[in-house]
């Protein structure tokens, strides 16, 4: 079979959930296929991600524009890859770090690089007629991902006095895809009859949870426990406690030192930090807690993996930053067991794939994640379907960016029919 060529590519500067601009890019194929991918945006970021091209003009968008990024596409990396063959994606996408030239893609910007790495798996996708999970997956990809939905907001994403970014409801015991986002999104809904009694804020914050000035971080635990029980669930047995500290957010040197300012609960050592989470281990059923000392306190990570690693999955997302280089440094020196996977954090369709087998050959878990910056773009459900992991977190059940991988992972779902699979 004639494999398709790449023919044009085309890229926008459109606007974000957060109302700032990002890329979109657009690709046609020799046979006529065509394909748009859309690039996310994070707030808490790690220092060291791909950069995200940004104009730095501040006649427009407080400087956010990303007109240079968009110009990169259409000027320099659309000439060198016209003609390629679209299902080379290895090669289309080390053409473009090759043509970049910079460890971490600062020179054409990664969010140039991404928007043209999607595009190009779905356009390929499209011209093989493969639904983009099957694509990138195989055909053995029919594990659908457990909905880890982040309902209480803090940290960085939002305006309260809670420290922990994100307290996520994970279905765990849901015997599919669909009931288990029923779970949590009725979990959800009745968490805001708990907050509105209380008189609290039903707001949400950037990611669609509720952004409640709660008494203190572990009220926010006993408050998303009485919703589960108040909908109808088991704690710990249908819906679990996954958390995001996002702990760079409140470190004070990232070595070590933090001060939980928001909450006011005040000054900590990452052994304190260590011996709460070892307290809320016990309490609470969490099953997964991610980033729970900052990207440079790798000496606390390791003790955290040490006391509670054979309980619960740790993940490094800021430390990490879905690069192969520091995830092998943290698989040699045992800081977790497991990372978070983002595309823009490292730039490209292939090497996150990459970043997710290093994962899996060293036995460790990979939560595949959106960014709190998104757009309608569904390319996250697929991806984290074709990378088997099984569990991803799109935010909360509000907000239509991040319902909208929820949505087509239910389509996955229906297209799978009795083949799919759901466990934690
Ligand atoms: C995180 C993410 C996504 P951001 O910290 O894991 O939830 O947030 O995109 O702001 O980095
Ligand atoms: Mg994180």
């Amino acid at each position: 079979m004639k494999q398709a060529k790449i023919s044009s590519i085309q890229a926008m500067e459109i606007l974000d959930s957060r109302g700032n601009p990002t890329v979109r890019v657009f690709i046609e194929l020799d046979d006529g296929t065509t394909s748009v991918a859309s690039v996310p945006s994070g707030a808490s970021t790690g220092e060291n991600e791909a950069i995200e091209l940004r104009d730095q003009d501040t006649s427009r968008y407080a400087g956010k524009g990303v007109l240079k990024a968009v110009a990169n596409v259409n000027e320099k990396l659309s000439p060198a890859l016209f003609g390629m063959t679209v299902t080379e994606q290895s090669l289309i996408d080390q053409t473009m770090i090759d043509l970049d030239g910079t460890d971490n893609k600062s020179n054409l910007g990664a969010n140039a690089i991404l928007g043209i790495s999607m595009a190009v798996a779905r356009a390929a996708a499209k011209s093989v007629r493969l639904p983009l999970y099957q694509y990138l997956g195989g055909a053995g990809a029919k594990r659908l991902t457990i909905p880890c939905m982040n309902i209480i907001n803090g940290g960085e994403h939002s305006d309260n006095n809670v420290d922990i970014q994100e307290f996520m409801a994970v279905p765990i015991g849901a015997p599919t895809f669909r009931e288990g986002l029923r779970y949590v999104a009725e979990t959800f809904h009745v968490l805001k009859k708990i907050l509105k009694k209380r008189g609290l804020a039903t707001s949400v914050g950037d990611e669609g949870g509720f952004a409640p000035d709660v008494a203190s971080n572990e009220d926010a635990l006993e408050t998303i426990i009485q919703a589960i029980e108040q909908a109808g669930y088991k704690p710990g047995e249908d819906i679990a406690i996954a958390l995001d500290s996002a702990a760079n957010s409140f470190a004070v040197d990232m070595k070590g030192a933090y001060d939980l300012k928001w909450s006011g609960a005040g000054k900590m050592q990452s052994s304190d930090l260590i011996s709460l989470a070892k307290d809320w281990v016990k309490k609470y059923p969490i099953v997964l807690w991610e980033d729970p000392l900052a990207e440079g306190d790798w000496a606390g990570f390791k003790q955290f993996t040490q006391e509670l690693g054979d309980k619960i999955e740790v993940v490094g997302d800021d430390i990490f930053v879905t690069n192969t280089q520091y995830i092998q440094r943290g698989i040699e020196q045992g800081i977790a067991n497991s990372a978070l996977i983002k595309l823009n954090q490292i730039g490209t369709v292939s090497e996150s794939i990459e970043a997710v087998r290093m994962c899996r050959d060293a036995g460790w878990r990979y939560f595949i994640s959106h960014r709190s910056g998104e757009t309608e773009d569904t390319f996250l459900a697929d991806f984290a379907v074709a990378m088997d992991g099984g569990h991803l977190k799109s935010g909360s059940a509000s907000r239509s960016e991040r319902i909208a991988k929820y949505n087509r992972l239910l389509e996955i779902e229906r297209e799978l029919g009795v083949s799919a699979q759901y466990y934690w």
